[in-house]
């Protein structure tokens, strides 16, 4: 017994970082103001400098015991230049304030502590519990042995007696992140289960809530960084990081809506990705030679189930070196896409950062081309780093270079010339088989912009660069398509370039309810493109298992069934018929709602807020919602309550205020209230929000199969009986949505005493969809009504139902 404790006492020692044995930063004795920023001179030479970037936007940057770098960079900031808001200083003996239409910045003195209040109200919003603080003595331990890290650094917050924490990108978790604490260094965690901390990705930014009321706060540095929101102490909670600078942005809410977009306009808007990523995919470790792969596809067709895209992993590769197909089990890639394109069928490759190094080995292209343009990565004392991964001895690419992402990204040329429609990028923690904790990386050295720093700060960013490297280079070779690139690890920012899975999940029921919290965490982390392996990725599963996964995944944004090597086959049709066919339900069920999908990922490309959505970000004044991550929404519109547990067959479901139609049985509800439905295994217990127009899509095996020239509209009046929504489509390929060539239709229709009426809105945008006609239909009193359907000319106009 006595021993369990001291190992218990031993793992939390590791994380649990002591920050009240820190220095903090001396008083403020100067004042100095520029156009767009104040910066503080500490007593001790430490500097803060505060930066008005929009009037719900301050970013907080220190420097201690020194002055301010003039160098200011981070691979995470898409949105440099922001033009100066209206503000305004005020300076008293004790305190600094910052005005601005909606924020006051207020800084005391002595003690340096800031203090966020809304300027409207003044109500106070954040607070320093005490001064930002650094290690000046080398109190805490650090694995880095970084010279140039700088200390330990760390701001600390007054923690909220109700205070809610939600985002924090993926961690293995609950949705509400209060009294737990985290760790960011990205890692190859295969099998993990919830609590594994921390896994692949970093995205160090997180929402505060208190009595509806939320802030959010992105800490923008890359080293090993921790938050604590509570864990530590009932008093505060802190982030802080081994080295680097103190560097926060606040975001003022009061919506978690209006902080995701600005979050996006920060680190990037996500780019939409073709409209087949929407479509189902199938994947396995590894489907070879080609013929299995055309048997998967034909499979598919055959049993009558969509599939749009089939994966390639690391066993299509000669010897496991990226940019080679193995010549006997693929002696004809190009052949093989082709073929599977006439089904409509996409390959996606993996591609992993390592690169093959076998010493005595010529005429390897990447290893050659690579090692002489001194592309990869070197430890400090000049020898390569040789890390061992699936090709053995390799090689990683310094991605910080310029020329060297250049070189990367149009090394994918081997890919588009083989008709490889997207990429998937693997062990880019990166994984390293030598040592899975990144010790044995970090002495490796990077360019970053001139600075040469070690993987202390670059190796959270890798794999951010690495999709940026692969983005860029699918941009350049096929400046028409929109390219598909998907990643393992990550850093903030990765939006920009990348979707994202969640990893090695495991095929357990446990592992299937982390999906809903991840998913919904990834979201409000400014990841909107998520999904896990469906089935789960290690284990053997059944066929139960799978189903009510399906009946998760079936709406994530990412739809992939995918399984490791030696698990057991675990395609929709491995356990029979009767799962099969629920499956094939679901999976159909999908693809009708693809212009809703569609509709709602754009709104995430364009505002920043996720499809896959926590109740709370649609409900944020309801308290019941706050630590609610068994059920989840997607858009405004859709409510699902799935089953998260073996031989369950009726579950509790909270439908927030409102009302509340049971998609498959049309049944209403009045929300505000926990009901109890029947969820038979054929059923994950769905309702539609009252006030919706749902846009539903023909049949489809496929993304494109054939033209939308009937889209329809299912209408879920609210108790006023009016209802409204949206369209967005456009060529679901190329790049042109961005200037312009989408369509975007709005719809409302309200009850009158003939019945209903339609408004059509005016359409927006330049894409003209082709002749075609909507359909529209009411849903009351538990049954859809008789549809009128109207051809669509692009005009506003009205429309009647009886
Ligand atoms: O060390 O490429 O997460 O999806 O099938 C395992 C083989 C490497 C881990 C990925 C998984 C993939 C597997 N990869």
């Amino acid at each position: 017994m006595k021993r369990f404790f001291l190992i218990i006492a031993f793992l939390t020692s590791v994380n649990a970082q002591d920050i009240t044995t820190l220095e903090p930063i001396g008083t403020v004795v100067r004042v100095e103001k520029t156009e767009q920023s104040v910066t503080l001179h500490c007593r001790d030479n430490s500097q803060v400098r505060l930066t008005i970037l929009a009037p719900d936007l301050i970013r907080v940057r220190a420097a201690f015991g020194k002055s301010i770098p003039t160098k200011d960079h981070s691979w995470a900031i898409a949105k440099e230049n922001w033009p100066a808001p209206r503000w305004n200083l005020n300076e008293t003996p004790d305190s600094i304030t910052i005005t601005t239409d909606e924020l006051e910045v207020a800084v005391r003195r002595s003690p340096l502590l800031v203090e966020f209040r809304d300027a409207r109200t003044h109500q106070l919003l954040n607070a320093d519990e005490r001064p930002m603080s650094y290690d000046a003595h080398g109190r805490l331990a650090s694995m880095m042995f970084d010279p140039k890290a700088g200390t330990f650094v760390a701001a600390s917050k007054k923690l909220g007696f109700d205070e809610h924490f939600y985002g924090l990108g993926e961690k293995a978790a609950r949705l509400d992140k209060r009294r737990s604490s985290f760790v960011n260094w990205n890692s190859d965690t295969p099998g993990y289960t919830d609590k594994t901390d921390p896994i692949y990705q970093t995205i160090p930014f997180y929402i505060g809530l208190q009595r509806g009321i939320a802030y959010g706060i992105f800490f923008d540095n890359s080293y090993r960084s921790y938050f604590d929101f509570g864990k530590s102490s009932q008093q505060r909670a802190w982030f802080g990081a081994e080295g680097g600078e103190m560097n926060y942005y606040f975001f003022h809410g009061p919506s978690i809506k209006k902080i995701l977009g600005r979050y996006a306009d920060l680190t990037g808007h996500m780019q939409l990705p073709p409209l087949w990523a929407l479509g189902n995919q199938q994947s396995r470790w590894s489907y070879y030679p080609d013929t299995m792969v055309e048997e998967v596809v034909s499979e598919y067709r055959k049993r009558d189930l969509p599939l749009d895209v089939v994966y390639l992993d690391i066993d299509y590769m000669n010897g496991y070196r990226v940019f080679t197909f193995d010549k006997t089990r693929f002696p004809d890639p190009k052949g093989l896409t082709d073929k599977l394109a006439r089904q409509g069928v996409k390959v996606v490759t993996i591609v992993d950062p390592g690169v093959k190094h076998q010493p005595n080995e010529k005429g390897y292209h990447a290893f050659d081309d690579g090692l002489e343009k001194n592309f990869f990565q070197r430890r400090r004392n000049g020898d390569l780093f040789v890390p061992r991964v699936w090709p053995g001895d390799s090689v990683f690419v310094d991605f910080t270079l310029p020329d060297a992402r250049r070189w990367w990204g149009d090394l994918h040329r081997f890919y588009t010339d083989n008709g490889i429609a997207g990429i998937w990028n693997d062990m880019n923690e990166p994984s390293d088989f030598v040592d899975q904790t990144g010790k044995n990386q970090l002495d490796v050295v990077s360019y970053d912009e001139g600075e040469k720093s070690t993987h202390a700060k670059n190796r959270n960013t890798f794999a951010l660069l690495m999709a940026r490297a692969t983005y860029e280079g699918l941009e350049r070779l096929q400046p028409d398509r929109r390219p598909y690139v998907i990643t393992r690890a990550a850093y903030a920012g990765i939006q920009r370039y990348s979707t994202m899975w969640t990893g090695d999940t495991n095929s357990t029921w446990e592992a299937l309810a982390l999906n809903i919290p991840m998913f919904t965490s990834l979201g409000l982390s400014g990841e909107p493109f998520v999904g896990s392996d469906i089935g789960g990725f290690i284990g053997r599963g059944n066929g139960e298992l799978l189903v009510r996964s399906y009946q998760v995944g079936f709406l994530a944004p990412f739809c992939r069934n995918h399984k490791q090597i030696d698990g057991y086959d675990q395609e929709p049709w491995r356990f029979g018929k009767y799962y099969e066919d629920i499956i094939r339900k679901y999976l159909k069920l999908r693809y009708a709602l693809l212009p809703f999908l569609y509709t709602t990922l754009e709104e995430a490309h364009r505002t920043g807020v996720p499809l896959f959505r926590p109740l709370l970000l649609n409900y944020q004044n309801d308290p019941n919602t706050y630590n609610l991550d068994d059920q989840f929404m997607i858009g405004d519109d859709l409510l699902l309550a799935p089953i998260l547990k073996p031989d369950v067959t009726r579950r509790l479901v909270y439908l927030p205020a409102g009302v509340w139609y049971d998609y498959w049985t049309g049944k209403q509800y009045t929300g505000g209230t926990m009901i109890s439905v029947d969820a038979p295994l054929d059923v994950a217990p769905m309702f539609v929000r009252g006030g919706a127009i749902i846009p539903v899509g023909p049949m489809l095996n496929y993304v494109g199969e054939k033209p939308s020239d009937t889209i329809g509209f299912v209408i879920y009046p609210d108790e006023a009986g009016a209802a409204s929504g949206d369209l967005y489509e456009d060529d679901g390929v190329s790049p042109a949505y961005k200037s312009g060539a989408f369509r975007r239709t709005s719809f409302s229709s309200r009850r009158t005493a003939r019945g209903f009426t339609v408004s059509i809105g005016a359409a927006q945008g330049t894409y003209n969809p082709g002749p075609r006609k909507f359909n529209f239909a009411v849903k009351a009193a538990g049954r859809t009504g008789r549809g009128v359907s109207a051809v669509d000319n692009g005009k506003s106009r009205e429309v009647q139902l009886k």
